[in-house]
């Protein structure tokens, strides 16, 4: 590996980035082609269904004679497989390429080091591991999801100085300033699904899209209920896209009006009278769901602390007080020592306007 290698493959990294808000639930894929110390070539994946990132850039050569003994840098190992497109391996070698750098293997079963072994056997110089974090850091969902079963979960929560997230009586528009609201949108935008409970519905009937203003694959929206109480008069069902609701309601009187406003509804078991949290994620993976954005209440987010889903939560603090009469963050039976305390670690910190931005993991 030489510093150039690591150049070229930050350059196909950023170009992967291309696709951060459309290629769900494919991963972003990105790919240079490089002869004589110059870039002859660049292709990123943009949508699922469409060319991969090898083939995107193979397709930009200006002469397809002019891949033969060039160096391809591709920041997920090419595919081995016939899905919704050809194998990137067979056009690498077909393409005459010589040499094959790669980020990262694919966690996707149908690939997992075949692609590798393919070019490998066809005679090519293949290396992996060159910005391997990097790569991973772009698409946490996607390996999750084909590695564990399980999307990658992150929480968003906002508060005061004083940790309150609504006054008594229920308001909490707005605690946090518009560009830290900006900001959860374009976190929204990045995700496949965002997740919210059904006392939330209830209480603030959310549009729960991404309102940003660039293109985006809308993620689908998720209400947890229990129970049925989503109301089929839900702001979020006349807008567009996909709504669906987890339920361990079998009841049907509940659920055709559900339908019949167009929402998609999913059973899970239940643990204690609730909706089984681990099941209802293993549900969204099994749906292709990559990535999970929480925006939810104190009840659920304290059910989650319970659990070990959630993989990041995002906690925003704005510089005001809301007094102790106030609501707090998590919702859970009174402690009775210190010792069981509920601990997180700090990973990152950042000012969004006037507030911060907290990045913490269990
Ligand atoms: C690559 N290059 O740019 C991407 C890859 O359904 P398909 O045909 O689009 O295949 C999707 C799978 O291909 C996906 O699960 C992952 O394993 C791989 N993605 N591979 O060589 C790309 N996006
Ligand atoms: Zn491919």
């Amino acid at each position: 590996m030489s510093s150039s290698d690591a150049r070229y493959m930050a350059r196909a990294l950023t170009l992967a980035r291309n696709g951060l808000y459309t290629t769900d639930p494919n991963p972003r894929v990105g790919c240079v082609l490089v002869k004589g110390g110059e870039i002859i070539a660049e292709g990123w994946h943009a949508q699922a269904g469409q060319a991969h990132a090898e083939i995107d850039a193979l397709a930009k050569l200006a002469d397809q004679s002019l891949a033969q003994g060039a160096t391809a840098y591709v920041t997920l190992e090419p595919c081995s497989h016939h899905g919704r497109t050809g194998p990137c391996c067979d056009a690498l070698i077909q393409a005459g390429i010589g040499r094959v750098v790669v980020a990262m293997q694919d966690p996707n079963p149908l690939v997992a080091g075949n692609g590798l072994k393919k070019m490998r056997a066809a005679g090519i110089e293949v290396s992996c591991g060159l910005l391997q974090t990097d790569a991973e850091q772009l698409n946490r969902g996607f390996i999750k999801r084909m590695v564990s079963g399980l999307p990658y979960v992150r929480s968003k929560l906002a508060m005061s100085l004083d940790g309150r997230t609504a006054l008594a009586n229920g308001e909490s528009q707005w605690i946090t300033s518009s560009q830290a609201r900006q900001d959860v949108q374009m976190f929204r935008a990045e995700s496949s699904a965002i997740v919210t409970g059904v006392d939330t519905v209830l209480a603030d009937d959310p549009s729960l899209n991404a309102r940003v203003d660039f293109t985006v694959k809308q993620p689908v929206r998720v209400v947890l209920d229990s129970n049925l109480r989503m109301p089929a008069n839900a702001k979020m069902l006349r807008l567009p896209g996909e709504t669906w609701v987890i339920t361990c309601s079998d009841d049907p009187a509940k659920q055709s009006p559900l339908r019949d406003a167009g929402c998609k509804i999913w059973q899970v078991g239940s643990r204690t009278g609730r909706v089984d949290l681990r099941e209802a994620f293993r549900l969204l993976a099994q749906q292709q769901i990559n990535t999970v954005w929480i925006e939810a209440g104190a009840a659920l987010n304290g059910a989650l602390l319970e659990t070990e889903l959630v993989d990041e939560w995002l906690l925003y603090v704005a510089p005001c007080a809301l007094g102790d009469q106030a609501r707090g963050l998590f919702q859970f039976p009174e402690l009775q020592s210190m010792e069981a305390k509920k601990p997180f670690k700090f990973n990152a910190v950042r000012q969004v306007g006037p507030d911060l931005r907290l990045t913490l993991s269990r």
